[in-house]
């Protein structure tokens, strides 16, 4: 039995009836499609969603964003937020709808987040080429401003024909369910072919679910792994997002309990382990906390599971400085736990968390090493305690702003991020006690997710208070979704810190010796030439309103506090403005970032900054000896094995 529809109105149906499972447990992989139509999918994608929800009953529900980059942005949060199970769609027009979407796609990929675009593409035809917005190479006419997506894309296709798509249906949605490949998937579709009838076999329709697998780890990878271990003394566990997207959390509390070791986390990691555990000892790397980044200078063998170990994780690798320091990773991504000549344990977080635990049952670190980071570890909270609450003057730090969202919020009140400083400020003083109060984006760590991400973290999570935290340069990147969800009735919390530009990439700056140059948001100066003139006059409170938020406009810390409370009590959208000073202080990581200075200057603060990156510069490592042959001579191997 054949159906006769069109390549549009074919895959809306597809998509309608795709599920994945995973722990018996079955959901939707994609319950919605975000778009904003043009001629590349008004008549196509547009007419079947239109059709599907009229007369087909296809339940398939559509939300229109503002921006395509949004769009996916919304779409990666709703993923991040259902652990990768659960995605939406994104059906964009042809030209700038398309690659509006191709910084989205590389934010969902980085991270590792499965997202659905649907750019329409130019007529396959090619008969009235060029076609309005057609990019029109002389060199080929296969190429198409869709090509851009490729690169960001797990997998990428275009759909020439109506034959073509069932299998590439098939591939995307393997790809998006599969936790070691996951990412952006593409399927360009041209609008004459989104439009064209084809008798379809009836089974293309039918529910297909999805098994999202969990591999267990190899024996003999398992049985490295735990001689690598029993070897050390100062472990310290990493905790990624793996850990999170795999629902390892009570496996990690359990092998960290039976062992001793500390366990650290990345932001996509955060929460894995709440903050409050006495073992947790928060966030590793540029900007982590010091008693985390103490225990990875010297740590001997370190267990990253589900991470990526980007350059902030590993200080740029010089966080984790022992010379002989060994790595043991467990990851469902063989690319990710082959990383810094690793034992590894290619396996499903929580499995491989399992067996480790059940493998290392008689082994434990040393008391006096538990002591010594809890010790630390107290002496922190009171440090972090002491930010909160700062009384910085005339206007407040940000760490205060932290301080009354940490007093004020719910636990299971969830906090959105992405770039500027509040990234650095929340990995190292933020106490999240799950991991989905935390969605702080920070593989791309793209302005503009802030907002979006927050309508998709939202949508995916209803129960919870979002707080989106956004600075004044990233809302005026992106602030344009505050019209979604007031669209929608999704309510969402926004937390606008106003401090005149960037006070993140100021600071930055100031550190390579660049002055801060170009970073605040200044009028020209006429007698300068430079913009170091005064602070701009403009109202981003103002501009919030205009899109139909609620709004409250706070000065001091008090009226902060009470600002949040009424926002969280209310049931409609609501920003609430802060002033802050970009020039409080701020803790110390006690750590690293590599960013190139200037190896040749007139500057002499650039003089000086170089001076000083040399030096950092000399302690990074290449992680290259290979851990097991280090272990294997090891004699303390067996000394600690019957404690
Ligand atoms: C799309 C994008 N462009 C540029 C950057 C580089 N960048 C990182 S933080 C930042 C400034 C952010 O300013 P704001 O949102 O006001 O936060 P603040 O630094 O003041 O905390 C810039 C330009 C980025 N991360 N993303
Ligand atoms: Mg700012």
């Amino acid at each position: 039995m054949t159906i006769r529809l069109t390549v549009g109105q074919a895959i809306v149906r597809f998509l309608a009836h795709q599920w994945t499972e995973r722990d018996g447990a079955e959901q939707r992989l994609i319950p919605g499609i975000f778009g904003i139509f043009g001629h590349g999918n008004v008549a196509g994608i547009g007419q079947a969603l239109l059709q599907g929800a009229a007369h087909d009953e296809t339940d398939l529900p559509y939300y229109l964003a503002r921006n395509e980059q949004a769009m996916v942005h919304a779409s990666a949060a709703f993923a991040k937020t259902r652990n990768r199970l659960q995605t939406l769609a994104c059906t964009a027009s042809i030209g700038p709808g398309s690659t509006n979407m191709v910084t989205g796609a590389a934010l969902a990929t980085t991270n590792r987040l499965p997202v659905l675009l649907l750019p329409s593409d130019i007529f396959a035809t090619r008969v009235a080429s060029p076609v309005l917005q057609e990019l029109e190479d002389p060199r080929s006419y296969d190429v198409s401003v869709n090509d851009t997506l490729k690169p960001v894309s797990r997998f990428w296709d275009r759909i020439y024909r109506p034959e073509q798509l069932p299998s590439a249906l098939l591939a995307a949605m393997r790809v998006l369910t599969d936790p070691a490949e996951t990412g952006a998937v593409t399927l360009c579709l041209p609008q004459d072919v989104q439009a064209e009838a084809f008798d379809w076999p009836e089974e293309l329709f039918e529910r297909r679910v999805w098994h999202v697998r969990r591999p267990v780890p190899e024996p003999a990878a398992l049985t490295r792994a735990v001689a690598t271990i029993r070897a050390a003394k100062r472990p310290l566990i990493v905790a990624g997002g793996g850990s999170v997207y795999s629902e390892a959390e009570i496996a990690l509390v359990e092998l960290a309990e039976a062992t001793g070791i500390p366990v650290a986390d990345t932001h996509a990691g955060k929460g894995a382990m709440p903050w409050d555990h006495p073992q947790a000892v928060g966030g590793v790397g540029s900007t982590g906390t010091p008693v985390a980044n103490r225990l990875a200078r010297d740590a001997d063998v370190v267990i990253g599971v589900g991470t990526r170990y980007s350059d902030f994780t590993t200080a740029s690798r010089t966080q984790f400085a022992s010379p002989d320091v060994a790595f043991v990773n467990l990851n469902v991504a063989p690319f990710d736990s082959a990383k810094h000549s690793a034992v590894s344990m290619v396996t499903d977080a929580r499995e491989g968390l399992i067996a480790l635990t059940e493998a290392l049952a008689t082994w434990g670190v040393d008391d006096e090493y538990v002591a010594s980071y809890q010790r630390h570890r107290d002496a922190w909270n009171r440090e972090v305690d002491r930010a909160f609450h700062l009384g910085h003057a005339p206007r407040p730090a940000q760490t205060e702003v932290l301080g009354v969202l940490h007093d004020v919020l719910d636990p299971s009140d969830v906090i959105v991020q992405a770039a500027g400083s509040l990234p650095g400020d929340l990995q190292l003083l933020w106490r999240a006690n799950d991991p989905k109060s935390y969605n702080v984006e920070y593989a791309y760590s793209c302005m503009g997710y802030e907002i979006a991400g927050g309508l998709g973290t939202k949508m995916a999570d209803p129960s919870r208070e979002v707080f989106v935290l956004v600075g004044d340069g990233s809302y005026l990147m992106m602030a344009q979704e505050i019209a979604t969800a007031v669209s929608e009735a999704i309510k969402l919390n926004i937390i606008l810190i106003q401090n005149h530009g960037f006070a993140s990439i100021g600071a930055l700056s100031d550190s390579v010796g660049s002055q801060r140059f170009g970073t605040s948001y200044r009028q020209r100066n006429p007698d300068t030439g430079q913009l170091d003139g005064a602070t701009l006059p403009i109202d981003l409170a103002a501009n919030a309103a205009s899109l139909g938020a609620d709004v409250i406009r706070t000065t001091t810390i008090q009226d902060f506090r009470a600002a949040v409370s009424r926002s969280r009590a209310s049931a409609r959208t609501t920003v609430v403005e802060i002033e802050t000073d970009p020039l409080a202080p701020v803790p110390s990581s006690e750590s690293w970032w590599d960013v190139p200075v200037a190896e040749t200057s007139e500057l002499e603060s650039t003089q000086a900054a170089r001076a000083a990156y040399e030096k950092a510069k000399a302690d990074q490592r290449g992680y290259l000896a290979s851990a097991r042959l280090n272990r294997a001579s090891d004699p303390n191997n067996q000394k600690r094995d019957e404690r």
